[in-house]
């Protein structure tokens, strides 16, 4: 059986979200690069994948599944050996799933409205409004925190899905450690995972480094 095939590209923390499941669950991915800025996902290959034109996408022997929240509850309940990311129990995945939520509705969302104008729009704009609503997402995960995951004690698809793109807010716009402890703690906890700089880290700083060259890049346009 040939391996699944993964749409993704390492500044995208859906699809590192994605990585990092898939290397818990020990299964094998055929990375395929999708290089946003050059438009590939607006190309007519990829848009019979995933109209909706985001990646990450997965190809899973001709089974085509979109979005990152979608693809790693499939991975697990399909193939996973680690039943504790998304246990058999209504009670903990509704509340998995809620995370799961927040994650796509609130964090990933509020990121995504500051980098999309500068990534696709040609904007140099910082909007503090844009960033301080960003920011309010770190007040409502640390309130959620009350044990040492985000669902009980252990590590669930919960916490891949949210420190993908937490860590990508913090490395955009640090937070003030002072305010959020058990934040702080969490990411500390999740930053052991394997392989955690390769897979998620090393996208973070990549992304927000490009994302601050190119909105550079275009106020310079700007002024010309
Ligand atoms: N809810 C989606 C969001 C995916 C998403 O917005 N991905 C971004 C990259 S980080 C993308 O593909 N953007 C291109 C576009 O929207 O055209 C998921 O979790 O997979």
């Amino acid at each position: 059986m040939s391996n699944i095939k993964l749409y993704t590209a390492k500044l995208s923390p859906p699809g590192r979200a994605v990585e990092l499941t898939a290397n818990l669950l020990d299964i094998p991915l055929d990375i395929v690069p999708i290089d946003l800025l050059a438009g590939d996902h607006r190309k007519d290959e990829f848009l019979k994948l995933n109209p909706q034109h985001t990646i990450p996408v997965i190809d899973d022997g001709g089974v085509i599944i979109r979005d990152s929240h979608a693809i790693i509850i499939y991975l697990a309940q399909k193939y996973g050996k680690r039943q504790a990311l998304y246990p058999d129990d209504p009670i903990t995945r509704a509340k998995i799933n809620a995370a799961l939520h927040l994650d796509s509705g609130v964090l990933f969302s509020r990121l995504r409205f500051y980098f999309e104008p500068i990534l696709y729009g040609g904007s140099s704009e910082v909007p503090q409004h844009k960033i301080e609503y960003m920011k309010k997402g770190y007040e409502l995960l640390d309130g959620a925190l009350t044990d040492d995951y985000i669902v009980g004690n252990e590590m669930t698809l919960a916490d891949i899905s949210c420190i993908a793109t937490v860590d990508t807010m913090d490395v955009f716009f640090p937070m003030d450690r002072s305010k959020y402890p058990k934040l702080v703690a969490w990411m500390e906890r999740m930053s052991r995972m394997p392989d955690y700089d390769r897979l998620n880290r090393e996208g973070s700083l990549e992304f927000a480094e490009i994302c601050e060259s190119l909105r550079l890049s275009n106020a310079a346009k700007a002024i010309i």
